[in-house]
This record gives C-alpha cells, structure tokens and sequence, in this order.
C-alpha cells in the first residue's frame, strides 16, 4: 500500500485530524451504564455539584460545611455558580470544563443562565444523552469503577444482570477487601465464601473464589485498587497478604492486569465528604518490587504524586509488565498533562496510556477529553517535527498508528483483548 509521506508543514494537520478523529478507550471512570439507574450521573447539576468544585467553592466560603451538605444538589449547584463563576471568574481546569461541556452542547456560555441550561438537559433523554456524549467526546468504550462492596451496585450485577451496554466495560475494584478487611470479611462470609477471622489457607482460597466469581460476573478486564502514599508491600498487613496471596493469585489466574493507584491520602478534611481526599508522595520501590518479583502478571500503574511521575517512567523503562497510564486527579490539569506526557513521551516513547478521564458524570467526557486531545496533539506535532528535523519521514498512516495506539490500541493489548 502507498505510504503517504508527510513532510513538516503538513504534520499539524494530520497530527490534528488523527487526534480529533481517533475513538478513545477511557480506560478509568466512574461513570455506568444506563441500566445501573441513578449510578450514572449527569446534567449541569451534578457537573456543578463535581467534588472537585465543590473544593474549589468552599475555599471562598464561610458556609458550614453541614450547611452546604443539607442543602439539595440543586441549591448546592447555585452556591457553586454563585461562586465560581458568578463572583469569580471560572479559570479552574474544573469551572473551565463545564464551559468547555455547555458549549460542545451547543450552549450558549454568554447569557450565563443556569436555568438555559437546566432546561436543556431536563429535555435529554439518558439513552440519547449517552449517545450524545461518546459522540462528543469521541469515545469508543469506558471502563467503569465496579465496586462488589457497593450494595445498590451489587444488586444490578446479581438481579438486573448486569452492564447491558457494550460500550461500558468492567474493572473489579477491591478498595472494600484490600483497604478495609473488617469491614469486608463478614460481608464475605455473609455472601457464603467460608473465610475466617485469620489468615489461613482456607480464607486465601475463599477470597479467590470470590475474586474469581466477581471477574467472571463482570467480565473484569482488570481489577483495580487505590493505596495510600505509604504502601508498603510486602507487609504483614491484611491488605499485604490478601495482595500475596488472593489477589495476585487471581490476576495470574483470570490472566488479567492489576492496576494500582498509588499516593491517596484520605479524607484530610473529613467535612469536604469526596472532597477531602489529598495526597501524598509514594515510594517506587513497591511498584518495582512487584514488577520483579511477579514478571509473569501485568501492572497498570498510575501515581498521584508529582514527585512520583519521573521515577515511575523510569520504572516502566525496566518492566514490561508495568504500564504507565493517566494523569489522575490532582495531575490532570493542562500544565503537569504537558510535562508529564512529554517526560513519558522522551522516556517511553509510545509505550504508555496518556490519560484517562475519571469522570464521575457523563458530560465531564466531552471536556476532560477535548482538553486533553489538544494537549497530546500539540506535542505529538512537535515530536514528529523534531523526527522530520533528522531526514526521517513518517508517513500519515504511522502517525494514526501512534494516535491509535496511544488512545486505546496500548491498553487492549495489555488486558490481552485484542
Ligand atoms: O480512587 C479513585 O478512583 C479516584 O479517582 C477517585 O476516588 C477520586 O475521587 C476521583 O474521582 C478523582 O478524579
Ligand atoms: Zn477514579
């Protein structure tokens, strides 16, 4: 087949039309399928109500924080308009992102009307509305945060038989068993897996049974869990020995990745709810262990520290099994995606998964998308400029090659589904 070769001016075009129009895998969100009920979030008020504003809103507030709390999503969603775009100007990546969101829809930011916009999404129907989104965005498929733990979750997964929509994929999440072991084993004995107050061989067993269970149930394409800046493995903890012996047992076993989310310090401000979570540095010398001493099972690693994002690149140059993805959270703010991505870009070349969206409503994919889409495309273009400086002539399929690659191509070849 012709190759068409593409010389320097031509590279921000074609950089751009691989970029906007290659379908995105968002491989870690928090939002479900339609058939998961009030699961899935959307609409201005829940984008408003997004904990990361409600953070940002209550830094210009004397308001108790119960206050806040006792107030409806839709008076909580005024305060935060009130606030952070009213009084103040909505400079944030997150005040940005909902502008970025109401205009994809079509709406028109000047007039500054809340109820204009409420208007609009009461007239959306969540089946169209989903439809609406992916197209937005240019997303293909979502992996959702599914968390056996989670009681009314649960019940969709046991009774209404589960994610009905192809686009919406599954990821075990095991803070529940991992983070709180009192808490999880009488419910584990509870659903009928035999396992007992200490560690023996037969609660290891049990607890992979109910791994195994939970895998097959939601067609798991990885299980996930997210640790503190202080993870220390391996450690004579509960939550190191069920890792030992459950938990990297069963990834082996299902023949699927583990996907660790390192550096959360939680609930610092207890009163903040979702929104008092922080963060901490992390020691990499666990991720390499566990890289070394288990080459035979596949790591997705993301860390929520700065200070982390060098050191793990440097990781990932030694493990195969170790894949680098996202700028998750704090990290996921136009100026630390550039410096990131470019340290992952000369140091891994295009061996890694460069974002995720984490939205936990539906609508946040259109901007944590489109503000990242025009990150990685303004680098992508530099970096091909910079190979065509040396003579090299890349071809315009090479490049959607890369963007394919980046954008989902990495992340289906390491769960092993494509
Ligand atoms: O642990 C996680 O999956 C985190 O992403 C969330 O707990 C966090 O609240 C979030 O949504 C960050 O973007
Ligand atoms: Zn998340």
């Amino acid at each position: 087949m012709r190759q068409h070769l593409v010389d320097e001016t031509a590279i921000d075009n074609i950089v751009t039309q691989a970029v906007s129009g290659t379908k995105i895998t968002d491989i870690h969100t928090h939002i479900y399928s339609a058939n998961f009920g009030p699961l899935l979030l959307w609409g201005i008020d829940e984008l408003l109500d997004y904990h990361y504003l409600v953070a940002e809103t209550m830094r210009w507030s004397d308001m108790p924080y119960d206050q806040f709390w006792a107030m409806s999503k839709h008076e909580q969603a005024d305060y935060v308009w009130k606030t952070l775009f009213i009084e103040h100007s909505p400079i944030s990546e997150s005040c940005r992102g909902v502008l970025t969101t109401l205009d994809a829809f079509g709406l028109d930011t000047s007039t500054r009307n809340l109820a204009e916009y409420r208007a609009f999404f009461d007239q959306e129907k969540v089946g169209d509305h989903i439809d609406r989104v992916f197209e937005l965005a240019g997303v293909e498929s979502v992996v959702m945060t599914n968390d056996p733990f989670d009681l009314s979750e649960r019940e969709v997964w046991e009774s209404k038989g589960g994610v009905q929509d192809p686009r919406f994929h599954a990821a075990l999440r095991l803070d529940g068993l991992l983070n709180s072991w009192e808490k999880a084993m009488p419910l584990l004995k509870k659903w009928g897996y035999n396992v007992e107050g200490q560690f023996t061989d037969q609660t290891y067993s049990e607890v992979r049974r109910f791994l195994a269970d939970w895998i097959n149930r939601m067609n798991a394409l990885y299980m996930a869990v997210s640790l503190p800046p202080d993870f220390a493995f391996p450690e004579d903890s509960s939550r190191g020995r069920l890792l030992e012996h459950c938990v990297i047992p069963a990834a082996r076993e299902a023949g699927i990745p583990f996907a660790l989310m390192i550096g959360v310090k939680k609930l610092v401000n207890l009163e903040l709810r979702l929104a008092g979570d922080s963060v901490g540095k992390s020691d990499i010398n666990v991720v390499e262990y566990l890289c070394a001493e288990y080459p035979d099972v596949r790591f997705m690693v993301t860390m929520l520290s700065r200070e982390n994002q060098h050191e793990l690149c440097i990781a990932a140059r030694k493990f195969r099994n170790l894949m680098v993805f996202g700028c998750w959270w704090f990290l996921n703010n136009p100026s630390l995606i550039e410096e990131i991505s470019k340290m992952r870009f000369e140091l891994l070349g295009m061996s890694f998964i460069p974002q995720h969206s984490d939205a936990r409503v539906l609508d946040q994919l259109v901007y944590k998308w489109s503000h990242s889409r025009k990150i990685i495309a303004d680098m992508l273009s530099d970096y091909y400029k910079k190979l065509a400086a040396t003579g090299w002539k890349i071809t315009e399929e090479e490049i959607r090659r890369d963007v394919s690659d980046l954008f989902g191509g990495n992340f289906w070849r390491f769960v092993q589904r494509r």
